[in-house]
């Protein structure tokens, strides 16, 4: 069956009990045993709710076993927790967003793992630091990457970590399994905030994380000991929210096409990063591995951080937040907002600039988005 079917369908029955056609909150932190452990039994190691859309995504995303965590966040450790061990190195791209940066850089150095950066941009890049570098249990990347939007070459990376015994975690949140299959491509472990697109709506927090069924139950262990599970109606949400999933990244690509194009032709714009415009630095590997373009647009003013909060202030329907893919129009600044813990020199030589700005594009009327970027940017002298 198609993809829009199987998001609607797919881990989804009736409740045998009352016939009910959504599936139910199971709103219970403990389930009544009878003699023996069931199933379920503590909703800290597992939950009907939970399971459905455990169910829903690893069939949407083609792989052995998917896992639901309380935020995106709480996926990518749970991921590292798994597979890694003290004096362990994970290879990242410089390109990543602010909180798994953090994560990486300040956090699993006090557990004795050590973080290496680069652009991961050119494929040869990964070679020769995995032919340098022993101990590299995990190649870590985001394509595209927040905020920047550089497409990394999933396939040609995982044959070169198969070689190396690495394995390639791909953070797949901004395209969604609609647009991108990573696991097809040859990587071993996805990972998303389902806090973005995969709930659509911008009203909860959620992760998952999907791999081959042996991973995916270590990690089901890891996730039960550190509790960072989410809740039954997080989960619930997520699994509203994927029903929709395919016309609203159509809709979300279709009006970032129109963002992009307008921002490309605007006289106060010095660059528009969007992997479906041809000027795209990677259009032509976007085109090979992504089945669309997504909703994420970045663009440089001619102008420091006063102009853009000038632009970001003078927004009417636009809203100026952090997150991404809500069915509302969010823009930020990423220099001061989603990756300030990143150093200056790092983020400038990645590409965020002072003048860079996102935007999540929403699908409200393109029209609409447009008119009122227009209006917040003609307020630049
Ligand atoms: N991965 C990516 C690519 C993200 O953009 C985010 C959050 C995360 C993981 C973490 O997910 P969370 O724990 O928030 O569910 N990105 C954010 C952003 O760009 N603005 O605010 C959060």
């Amino acid at each position: 069956m198609g993809f829009s079917t199987r998001a609607v369908h797919a881990g989804e029955e009736p409740c045998p009990t009352t016939g009910a056609h959504v599936t139910p909150i199971y709103q219970t932190s403990t389930f009544v045993l009878a003699g023996k452990i069931p199933r379920y039994f503590y909703t800290r190691h597992g939950n009907p709710t939970h399971a459905v859309l455990e169910e829903k995504m690893k069939i949407l995303e083609g792989g052995g076993s998917a896992l639901a965590t309380a935020s995106g966040m709480a996926a990518l450790l749970t991921v590292m927790l798994t597979s890694l061990e003290k004096g362990d190195k994970v290879l990242s791209s410089e390109a990543i967003y602010g909180g798994t940066y953090n994560m990486l850089k300040f956090l699993l150095p006090k557990f004795g793992v050590e973080p290496i950066f680069i652009d991961m941009r050119d494929p040869a890049n990964v070679k020769r630091t995995l032919d340098q570098e022993t101990k590299v249990r995990i190649v870590f990347f985001e394509t595209p990457a927040n905020p920047t939007l550089d497409i990394i070459d999933i396939e040609k990376i995982s044959r070169v970590a198969r070689d190396a015994g690495a394995d390639v975690v791909v953070d797949n949140t901004l395209m969604t399994p609609y647009y991108q299959r990573p696991l097809e491509l040859g990587a071993d472990i996805v990972v998303y905030s389902a806090t973005k697109y995969l709930s659509g709506h911008g009203d909860t927090l959620g992760g998952i994380v999907v791999g081959k069924e042996e991973f995916i139950t270590e990690a089901r262990r890891i996730l039960a000991v550190t509790g960072s599970v989410i809740s039954p109606f997080n989960a619930w949400l997520i699994i509203r929210g994927l029903k929709t999933l395919s016309v609203r990244m159509e809709k979300h690509s279709e009006n970032a096409m129109k963002v992009a194009r307008f921002l490309d032709s605007h006289p106060k714009v010095r660059r528009v990063l969007y992997p479906g415009l041809s000027t795209h630095p990677q259009y032509k590997l976007a085109r090979q591995q992504m089945r669309g373009f997504g909703g994420m647009v970045a663009f440089e003013i001619d102008g420091d951080t006063g102009d853009v909060y000038e632009v970001l202030e003078g927004l009417k329907l636009c809203r100026c937040a952090v997150s991404l893919g809500d069915v509302s129009t969010l823009i930020e600044h990423p220099a001061s907002m989603t990756h300030r813990s990143i150093p200056e020199e790092e983020r400038v030589r990645i590409g965020i600039t002072e003048g860079l700005m996102r935007i999540s594009v929403g699908i409200e009327d393109a029209d609409d988005v447009i008119a009122d970027l227009n209006q917040a940017l003609s307020l630049l002298s």
